[in-house]
């Protein structure tokens, strides 16, 4: 099959290739129309209609990001069953994603250009919110995504494979910024010198939170408020989505994410940074849902690191942004000239926030716990 990439928003596979690729797939009807799909930074979704009125997902595997595609298939694979199994026997709320196999049985297929492509079932009545607009948004999408540690606890079998090592070691993550800025191949240094100073500040936030020094559990690790869907009437926790990169970790990547997100009154790209600001309350509702969600299955440790957490991913994801800024936007999709940048300026800004309210954030964890929230 003829199929060409999608380089950074420029859109070069026509929809009829892509009907006959998802007519490779044991679709209920005959596909007949295709469009782009959802927010992610990384894969590339379309949306698919049948003739029967039914809808699908169809993904293209990013494998310069994920270079083992295979191994993340089986991974998928694995925790879509065992979820699906615990929706069954009544243990979760929690729905999951279904993938539908290829017309000869394979979850996936391989195209030319090293391509992947898999299909899952589209989710209907789902909310993806980029903020949350209420409360119960947060603690509802917090309490789903601890919900869905928890039900990973019992995944039988040898652990996940660690389909991208290093994902959230943040000390390897500011060695690669730091690198990008002695290198500066495209001259950009000097119009973010503030940025650069203001990263290097609080370098001791990269080694605040080591995978070794917590327990490995299988998570979720891109915790993204849009990557859970809500109900749209209820508003409840739905489905979990997005599960390329569910593998062994560390809890409070998962926790911290969703408070970068969801905690934050603007988008991961607000252009305007006088807009951007940490929102206490939502950071209640949030560590409310978690900690609902996950029962008793947090240590001290990581109870305890719920506060600084969140400042490390943010950190994290500014130091990603400004790196491939520098870099010339090899890893994030983009929209528009500096919008990695964009992106980067708005996570600091967020950084410096939550340094604010640092105290309340510890105020606010331990009223939840003395609640019982947990
Ligand atoms: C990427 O593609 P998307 O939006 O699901 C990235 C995440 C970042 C996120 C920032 C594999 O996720 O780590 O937090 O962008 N995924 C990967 O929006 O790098
Ligand atoms: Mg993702």
């Amino acid at each position: 099959m003829a199929e060409i990439l999608r380089i950074n928003g420029l859109k070069v596979l026509s929809t009829s290739e892509l009907l006959q690729l998802a007519s490779l797939f044991q679709l209920d009807g005959t596909p007949e129309s295709a469009e782009t799909f959802g927010n992610g930074n990384v894969n590339d979704t379309f949306l698919v209609r049948t003739d029967s009125g039914n809808r699908y997902t169809l993904q293209r595997i990013n494998h310069d990001v994920f270079k083992d595609p295979v191994s993340l298939m089986d991974n998928f694979a694995r925790v879509t069953t065992h979820l699906a199994q615990k929706h069954m026997d009544g243990q979760t709320t929690l729905r999951t994603l279904v993938l539908v196999p290829a017309q000869d049985g394979s979850s996936y297929l391989t195209g030319e250009h090293g391509n992947y492509w898999r299909v899952t079932e589209y989710v209907p009545g789902g909310l993806s919110l980029e903020v949350p607009e209420s409360r119960e948004h947060a603690y509802e999408a917090a309490r789903a995504f601890g919900d869905f540690q928890y039900q990973l606890s019992d995944l039988p079998g040898d652990p996940l494979i660690e389909t991208i090592p290093d994902f959230h070691n943040t000390e390897s993550r500011y060695q690669a910024f730091n690198k990008a800025v002695e290198q500066d191949v495209l001259g950009r240094t000097e119009e973010v010198k503030d940025l650069i100073a203001f990263a290097r500040e609080n370098e001791l936030l990269a080694g605040m939170i080591r995978y070794a020094d917590f327990p490995t559990r299988t998570v979720h690790n891109d915790t993204k408020l849009n990557n859970v869907l809500l109900h749209k009437e209820t508003g409840k926790g739905m489905c979990v989505v997005d599960l390329d990169t569910v593998m062994p970790g560390c809890a409070l990547h998962d926790f911290a994410d969703l408070v970068r997100t969801a905690a934050c009154s603007s988008e991961e790209d607000e252009s305007d940074i006088s807009k951007i600001h940490f929102l206490p309350d939502r950071f209640s509702a949030l560590v409310d849902g978690y900690l609902a969600g996950v029962h008793d299955m947090l240590d001290s440790k990581e109870i305890e690191r719920m506060v600084i957490s969140p400042q490390v991913i943010t950190y994290e994801l500014s130091l990603r942004f400004l790196t491939d800024f520098l870099v010339g936007d090899t890893y994030f999709k983009v929209k528009r000239p500096g919008h990695n940048l964009d992106r980067a300026r708005a996570q600091f800004r967020l950084l410096r926030s939550m340094q604010e309210h640092e105290s309340t954030m510890e105020d606010r964890v331990s009223a939840s716990l003395a609640s019982g929230a947990c």
